[in-house]
């Protein structure tokens, strides 16, 4: 996630940490150097002088001159700035007391407001929640299409609409409210149509909506790869119906940053998740300090460590700690622990959470491939449960069975089994309790 924009402000900040004292002229110099990052990640040109006449104003206070720790200090305060740029907090859903609670989306055509809408309800279940899934498009009933599907794979209820239906829009709203109070749904989430470009019609059927259902969130979901238009159109979408929060999607994708940044400051609405992945666990809470980290380059740990706790299975893991303590650790252990890896999403999308700095930087610049992993995983599973759990006995023909067996070439498995007794030797060598330190 906006790897450029991190390193042009990591070297900003090696720059700074490498003068020693602060002057005016480096804290200048430096400031100089976060402007064009930020320009350089399509940032709105606001935002940045915001930005930089908050962090220069800081920055030259006597304080900070005659700490001991000038460039620490200075670090803190580009920290802080870009938090509150970002948003200052995390800003939870707003859910009714009474339910049902009403969650409208809009945003252009393509912007992932469907997908958002089943990563949404998805999530709102996690929290123990009923949702209910629906999709209002006067102009194209098919538009349900999509969702449904999306409601059928996640196991989530979903409200039909039918052409008889929309034939009376205002009647049918008012039936899906009750539909959803009577059977205890809550939220009822609303999927939209959307255009390519901002129109009158559409404004006047997404009014139609607010007006009748009366969304405790009027949700923008903006396509974080489009940059400044996304932010553009947010605030069309702001002055035509009104919004009260935003979800940003794409931040997996080349995104350079600047919709990020630009977006709570420009509209007053905060973001409160992110679209990380086209699955339907791929949405993250939004949480404006971690994500200053993140851009920092000094990495998300307690986002890495939530995402670990919530999907890794935590007694499989203590019987792996077992399985090492005793030198019982088995290829089938291995393969359980691929598997893992891939609950969690891809390797390289956990490596976007890590710090860029420290003891973490070279984890960091590792070149991860995600590909080999499946491939490892093929291998182990074309191999007889004895040979997984003792794999010395697997000689040459074996190997080759292997290999025809996986679809992958005798080197790989050759590879995957010595790469297997290293790992081995290494956890025989080494106590455990040193190893868990290390880690
Ligand atoms: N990579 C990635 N793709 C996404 C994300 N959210 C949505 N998409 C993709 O964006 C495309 C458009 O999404 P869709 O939900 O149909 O957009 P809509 O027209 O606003 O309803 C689809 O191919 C989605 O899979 C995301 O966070 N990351
Ligand atoms: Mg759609």
């Amino acid at each position: 996630m906006f790897e450029q924009l991190t390193e042009r402000i990591q070297r900003t900040l090696k720059y700074i940490k490498g003068e020693g004292k602060i002057t005016e002229k480096n804290i200048a110099e430096a400031l100089k150097m976060l402007r064009l990052a930020f320009l350089e990640a399509d940032v709105n040109y606001r935002v940045v002088k915001e930005f930089e006449a908050r962090v220069k104003a800081r920055a030259l206070n006597q304080e900070v001159l005659l700490s001991l720790t000038p460039a620490q200090h200075f670090i803190k305060i580009v920290r802080d700035e870009l938090t509150e740029i970002l948003g200052q907090e995390a800003r939870p859903l707003n859910f009714k007391s009474q339910p049902p609670s009403i969650f409208m989306l809009v945003g252009l055509q393509g912007s992932g407001k469907t997908t958002t809408a089943g990563k949404l309800a998805r999530y709102v279940r996690t929290l123990g929640r009923n949702p209910l899934l629906v999709s209002f498009d006067l102009k194209r009933l098919a538009a349900q299409d999509q969702l449904r599907i999306i409601a059928r794979s996640l196991e989530l209820p979903f409200y039909e609409m039918t052409v008889e239906k929309m034939k009376d829009p205002a009647g049918v709203l008012k039936e899906l409210l009750t539909y959803t109070r009577n059977r205890g749904y809550d939220p009822l989430i609303v999927d939209t149509a959307g255009r390519l470009h901002v129109d009158e019609e559409l404004m006047e059927e997404l009014k139609l909506v607010r007006e009748i259902l009366q969304p405790d969130e009027v949700i923008y979901v903006g396509d974080a790869m489009t940059g400044q238009d996304a932010v553009r159109s947010a605030r069309v979408f702001e002055e035509k119906i009104g919004l009260t929060s935003i979800i940003l999607t794409k931040l997996d994708g080349d995104a350079r940053g600047g919709a990020a940044l630009s977006i709570v400051y420009v509209t007053g609405k905060p973001v409160k998740f992110i679209g990380v992945g086209e699955k339907f666990d791929r949405l993250e809470v939004f949480h404006p300090e971690r994500m200053a980290s993140r851009i920092l380059g000094m990495g998300d740990i307690l986002s890495l460590i939530e995402k670990a706790e919530k999907e890794a299975d935590l007694k499989e893991a203590e019987e792996l700690a077992r399985k090492i303590k005793k030198h019982q650790f088995t290829l089938e252990d291995f393969r359980k622990q691929l598997q893992q890896l891939k609950k969690m999403g891809s390797l390289s999308g956990l490596l976007d959470f890590l710090p860029k700095m420290g003891p973490f930087k070279k984890i960091g610049q590792l070149e991860v491939d995600d590909k080999k992993l499946l491939h490892y995983e093929a291998i182990i599973n074309s191999m007889t449960p004895q040979e997984r759990e003792n794999p010395r006995i697997i000689n040459g023909s074996r190997r080759a069975r292997i290999a025809r067996g996986s679809g992958r070439p005798v080197q790989e498995v050759n590879q995957l089994l010595k790469q297997f007794f290293e790992m081995e030797k290494m956890l025989k060598k080494s106590d455990f309790q040193k190893l868990l330190k290390n880690i």
